[in-house]
């Protein structure tokens, strides 16, 4: 079903071994009808880290059929913040890198519910967005963004040549760090571009994750989490060289990424200011990865007292936003329905379904206003400010809102 367990780097075959393990963990999207008794695909999700081009990656991820397909649980459109910010995501594009947006093709990989490329239609500049899951296709071309399903790589970056030209841009967002073969997608993108065109992607930054001990960034889809190191070493093997940096407050802390073709763009100063951060901060080193899994650990015990103490002190505890991301809390550290009553998800597919592993209910967020419980985990803490400024008038103050972070302030 999945891919076997890897023991050499996905990007450079160099042998890599085992970090930590966060044990069996199901598809972070599989919501599951309730019912008495579930079937579900389990893998062991555990993590590596290459000290040849220092990729953090995922030893084993299920096949891209079983998480991105016609039932695909996430569509961008569910935050509003999330819409501003690829409306200054696709700003930034056409200021800094289309010399001549009237002339321009940007392609978007990843490109889901067309949140982003709706900002080049808008100003009817040519595009056009490559993504595997057709619900979320429709939902693009429904809003107007020319879209394709399919997975983007080297054959089908010949086709698209073939079709429309060459491209001035290829970007994407929360996007890159689902791919495992990035050899296959920095040749494809390659191919794509123009001379001067640049390829362009923000995800996840390690740095963050490291940091804020934000393990619950590694699930499934996530095949890597990326660093100015690891990107500039995977794609530098390609042609590409990494010409701009851009840190990101998005989903918890996530770095912009700018590759060119070698010698045909500037490169900025904050790329070698972020290289020698990371470098001071040890990311090449496997020392630093075995300091997170301990960091993992500690997170784990401390969040499983804080939900048995308030269970056993008889408080009713729900969650806030049914995230990917809290697949890998919840199976991690074997929280279930015993502790949280329900998840609260605006995002209707997820309703009246159960979490996948733990099978806790995912309702409405109508249900959870009606049934507002003592305490409040928030998974959604990506979203924190935007769902803070929703709730504080609210919510009675008397509720505790924790997350499964260490060092978070919650500022209600
Ligand atoms: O990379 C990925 C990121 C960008 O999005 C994908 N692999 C899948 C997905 O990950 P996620 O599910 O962890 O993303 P979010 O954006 O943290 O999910 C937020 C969830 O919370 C959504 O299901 C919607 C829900 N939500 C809510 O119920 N009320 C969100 C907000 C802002 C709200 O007010």
């Amino acid at each position: 079903m999945g891919e076997a367990r890897v023991n050499e780097c996905r990007c450079c075959k160099t042998a890599i071994e085992e970090s930590m393990t966060f044990g069996q963990m199901p598809i972070a999207n599989a919501f599951l009808p309730k019912s008495d008794s579930y079937n579900e695909y389990f893998f062991e999700m555990a993590t590596a880290f290459c000290s040849n081009c220092f990729a953090y990656q995922l030893l084993e991820q299920p096949d891209a059929e079983m998480m991105f397909h016609e039932n695909y649980a996430f569509y961008s459109r569910q935050s509003k913040f999330m819409q501003i910010h690829f409306k200054s995501y696709a700003d930034w594009v056409l200021e800094n890198y289309l010399d001549n947006p009237d002339n321009s093709f940007v392609v978007e990989i990843g490109s889901n519910d067309g949140i982003m490329l709706e900002n080049f239609a808008k100003q009817r500049i040519k595009h056009l967005g490559v993504d595997p899951s057709s619900n979320v296709v429709d939902e693009a071309i429904k809003h107007g963004v020319q879209s394709i399903v399919s997975f983007f790589g080297l054959d089908s970056s010949k086709d698209i040549k073939g079709e429309y030209g060459l491209a001035d841009a290829i970007i994407s967002a929360n996007v890159m760090c689902h791919l495992p073969d990035l050899n296959d997608i920095a040749k494809g993108a390659h191919n794509l571009l123009n001379e001067k065109g640049v390829l362009i992607f923000e995800d996840p930054y390690l740095g963050s994750m490291l940091e804020k001990v934000s393990y619950d960034q590694i699930y499934d889809e996530h095949v890597y989490i990326f660093s100015a190191l690891s990107t500039s070493k995977i794609f530098g093997k390609h042609g590409f060289e990494l010409i701009n940096l851009a840190p990101q407050e998005t989903h918890g802390g996530s770095m912009r990424y700018v590759f060119a073709k070698k010698g045909q763009r500037a490169i900025q100063p904050i790329v070698q200011e972020i290289l020698g951060d990371e470098l001071a901060k040890g990311f090449d080193s496997a020392e630093t990865y075995k300091q997170f899994k301990e960091n993992c650990e500690n997170s784990k015990s401390r969040l499983v007292t804080i939900l048995n103490n308030a269970k056993k002190a008889g408080k009713t505890i729900a969650g806030y936003g049914a995230t990917s991301k809290s697949t890998t809390i919840l199976n991690y550290c074997g929280i279930g329905p015993e502790l949280i009553d329900f998840i609260s998800d605006t995002t209707p597919i997820k309703q009246n379904k159960v979490t996948p592993g733990m099978h806790i209910p995912v309702e409405s967020y109508e249900f959870f206003k009606e049934n507002i419980p003592d305490m409040i985990i928030l998974f959604a803490w990506n979203h924190a400010n935007e769902i803070i400024e929703k709730e504080k008038d609210a919510i009675d103050k008397s509720v505790e809102w924790v997350t499964h972070l260490p060092n978070f302030q919650l500022k209600i």
